[in-house]
């Protein structure tokens, strides 16, 4: 409570700052509402993905569009959390009014996010999350339910293989130690044990969700355990499943009939390869969410408390779902 109404004055106070700063400051960025629009600062994990570039511009977009926002200070990180603690550094000596911070993984942020704290400017997780000991440093965290993503595979891999005797499973993780790698995997398996599958985890490797990362990861799955005893090939993102079906049909086998596939995302990419039969299953994880982030930092800088995790609505897609849907995706 206390602290709340702290963040509160803090982000009040910094209203002045920012108004001094943006008369006479050096950014490019459009200084028209100098004075009575926030300054926003947005530390991105990169672009590795098109679920990434599609959150960057959809944050971007709603920045530029929303009268209330003065600047949005876009730092693309470059997956590499140095860079990340950098910007939010930057930020805070900039004295902008509210950090949104897209945490690349989930530990080793106490320190600066404690500096934040100190200097009163409220800080808004998107997308990633952090571990749970520093959840005080942060006010709220935007972003999708890793870990019911990883639950929704886990049903569909559940119900596709209940018949067999035991399921043989590849998994291409995501970027080591960020919070849709871990929260994928843990809701993935809760299900397939607490359901009983009885299932063989063959190999499980990290492709730092990238195409080329998921597409070597399966070349070495594939040399050192060949494919003709693999049934599933569980995705942590589009780009890995993407790269790794390119591997699986250059050692001329056919993705999704000899190897079964799940990817999460729902890009229209991951869309087009399910329509051609490659991917036998989509979670979805929705990374256009700018509209409901400007809101956010909005109430977050005249200090509103709220929960401390807002979930974003995504849904799954089955064969069935796959051509009607492709027209709709958005990115
Ligand atoms: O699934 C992946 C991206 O953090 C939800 O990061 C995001 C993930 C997304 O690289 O494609």
């Amino acid at each position: 409570m206390l602290k709340k109404a702290l963040a509160g004055i803090g982000a009040g106070a910094l209203l002045l700052g920012a108004a001094a700063c943006g008369s006479g400051d050096d950014s490019s960025g459009d200084d028209s509402g100098s004075g009575d629009g926030l300054v926003v600062g947005f530390a991105q994990v990169g672009a590795e993905s098109a679920w990434r570039t599609a959150n960057s511009d959809s944050v971007q977009a709603s920045a530029e569009a929303d009268d209330r926002i003065a600047d949005l200070q876009f730092v693309d990180a470059q997956q590499d959390q140095e860079k990340q603690i950098e910007a939010v550094r930057n930020f805070i000596t900039q004295r902008v009014d509210v950090i949104v911070l897209a945490p690349v993984v989930e530990t080793g942020w106490t320190d600066i996010l404690g500096e934040a704290e100190q200097a009163g400017i409220p800080v808004i997780l998107a997308d990633r999350g952090i571990e749970q000991a520093d959840e005080d440093l942060y006010v709220t965290r935007l972003g999708s339910d890793f870990v019911e993503e990883g639950r929704k595979a886990g049903q569909w891999t559940v119900e596709t293989f209940a018949d067999d005797d035991s399921t043989r499973i590849l998994e291409l993780e995501g970027t080591v130690g960020s919070a849709p790698a871990n929260d994928r995997k843990t809701g993935f398996y809760e299900i397939l044990d607490s359901e009983g599958l009885s299932y063989d985890l063959v190999d499980s490797q990290s492709g730092d969700f990238t195409a080329e990362g998921g597409k070597s990861v399966m070349e070495t799955f594939i040399s050192t355990h060949g494919l003709d005893d693999i049934d599933l090939l569980y995705a942590h993102n589009d780009e890995m499943g993407l790269g790794a079906i390119q591997a699986i049909e250059e050692a001329g086998k056919v993705p999704g009939e000899d190897i079964q596939i799940i990817i999460v995302d729902g890009s229209k990419a991951g869309f087009e390869a399910a329509v051609d039969g490659k991917v036998n299953y989509i979670v979805e994880c929705n990374p256009v969410f700018g509209d409901q982030l400007m809101d956010l930092v909005v109430d977050v800088a005249g200090g509103e408390e709220f929960d401390k995790f807002i979930a974003v609505e995504e849904g799954v897609y089955g064969e069935a779902d796959f051509e009607a849907e492709l027209p709709n995706r958005q990115f």
